[in-house]
């Protein structure tokens, strides 16, 4: 759709909006980027421009050209990356194939979060690649010399979905990298950007890197192999397994195929849902309420563990005949319910319906002017800190008040867009 031939054809030229003018629409890039292989350096045979796809040849080497420089001028330093607090296939792969090229240019990386890990499969894909990554709490940060670390980087976020973010930035590192496909959610005061909203997958710009010759994927290293196998799956389970995936995507794939273990895939896929995962699930199903094919769902109390469970109970509603869009939010607690949030996912099959936009629009933004939540093409999720009301949960009918509390607010700001002229709210 989007590989129209008058879109490929003005592609001599073409400009590239980085840093310095973040405030311009994403969609203008899209535009922006196309070319052709005229402008493909020579020196990069192997045939790669075919590999990649036309739409995005030049942008994915000015772009690891850019990331190489940036890379260059911090040899030898620490660096720490940054992924959403409850990290995906897509972040955690991807932020495993920043650490191998930085390795390169003598860069030690560590990866944190400061969530769980809380689907099955994200267990499974570390547990089985061995992937390096550490959960590092706000207590954590505490306890840590962070004079150590030179630089930041944001991979499949841009710093919303983290916890340790602000904490990290005021300890005085500066953001070296921004690697993201979510739509553009802040000003990003980093070296290097690199935010494609319409890739499907972080995954998909990693592989492009690597196309491009930032880090040489060998067949007989394991640690490549693995690296390869996690990224195929992050590629894979951000595009509804490929069936949303677009000609860069398939091409990333079919990179990816040459390297990736199949086998270990599939012990990946094959992990299983816990008992209380499939519990939520249930719960999703029972409270639900559809109106014009939008369903939506709250789910109570989840512990911290079962987090991922949302966005698990929101792939399963969207399955419904009528439904395009599920939305299923409940409060997630910490062991101690020191901490609470409302955490909520979408998922939808429409594809007029903009997640991003949906969810910024339902739920705007905090006194900070953060946005409570965003997203990508088919989802979006939200975040909103309970703050003053957090904890007291030994009073049950404290518990269930808040959670009425909640569960009506959001449902009613949810409904103004799925009913925009009805009000939702009955007075009875
Ligand atoms: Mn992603």
């Amino acid at each position: 759709m989007q590989l129209n031939s008058s879109f490929i054809k003005q592609s001599d030229s073409f400009s590239l909006t980085t840093e310095s003018n973040p405030e311009e629409p994403d969609i203008d890039k899209e535009t922006e980027v196309s070319l052709t292989k005229s402008i493909l350096p020579t020196s990069t045979s192997e045939g790669v421009g075919i590999y990649i796809g036309q739409r995005s040849n030049s942008l994915a080497f000015q772009k690891s050209e850019e990331l190489q420089k940036t890379l260059l001028s911090h040899r030898h330093e620490r660096q720490l990356i940054v992924v959403q607090d409850f990290p995906d296939p897509d972040a955690l792969s991807c932020a495993w194939t920043y650490q191998l090229i930085a390795q390169q240019y003598d860069i030690k990386c560590e990866i944190i979060y400061a969530g769980t890990l809380s689907h099955q499969e994200n267990i499974a894909l570390v547990k089985l690649t061995g992937l390096p990554a550490q959960r590092w709490t706000p207590q954590t940060l505490k306890t840590k010399d962070l004079s150590c670390y030179q630089g930041l980087v944001l991979i499949d976020n841009q710093g919303t979905t983290s916890q340790l973010l602000t904490s990290l930035q005021q300890a005085g590192i500066p953001l070296v990298a921004v690697i993201d496909h979510h739509s553009l959610q802040t000003e990003l005061k980093s070296e290097f950007v690199d935010v494609r909203p319409y890739v499907r997958a972080t995954a998909t710009i990693f592989t492009q890197y690597l196309q491009c010759g930032l880090l040489a994927l060998d067949s007989s290293i394991s640690q490549h192999v693995k690296c390869a196998t996690a990224l195929m799956h992050g590629l894979r389970s951000d595009t509804n397994r490929l069936m949303q995936a677009q000609e860069e995507d398939f091409m990333a794939a079919a990179y990816l195929s040459r390297f990736y273990d199949a086998q270990l895939l599939n012990a990946i896929l094959q992990a299983n849902r816990s008992k209380r995962v499939m519990d939520v699930i249930e719960r999703s199903l029972k409270n639900r309420i559809v109106q014009n094919n939008f369903s939506i769902a709250g789910v109570g109390y989840l512990r911290y563990d079962d987090r991922d469970a949302i966005p698990q109970a929101a792939d399963f509603l969207v399955t419904e005949e009528n439904v395009h869009t599920a939305v299923v939010y409940g409060i997630v607690h910490d062991e101690d319910d020191e901490l609470e949030v409302v955490i909520g996912s979408l998922r939808t099959t429409k594809l007029t319906l903009d997640p991003d936009e949906f969810i910024k629009e339902a739920f705007g933004q905090d006194s900070t002017g953060r946005f409570f939540g965003g997203g990508r093409t088919g989802a979006g999720g939200f975040e909103i800190p309970m703050g003053f009301l957090s904890g007291g949960n030994e009073n049950s009918a404290y518990a269930r008040m808040k959670w009425e509390v909640f569960d009506a607010q959001i449902k009613q700001k949810l409904l103004k867009l799925v009913n925009p002229k009805d009000n939702p709210i009955q007075s009875e």
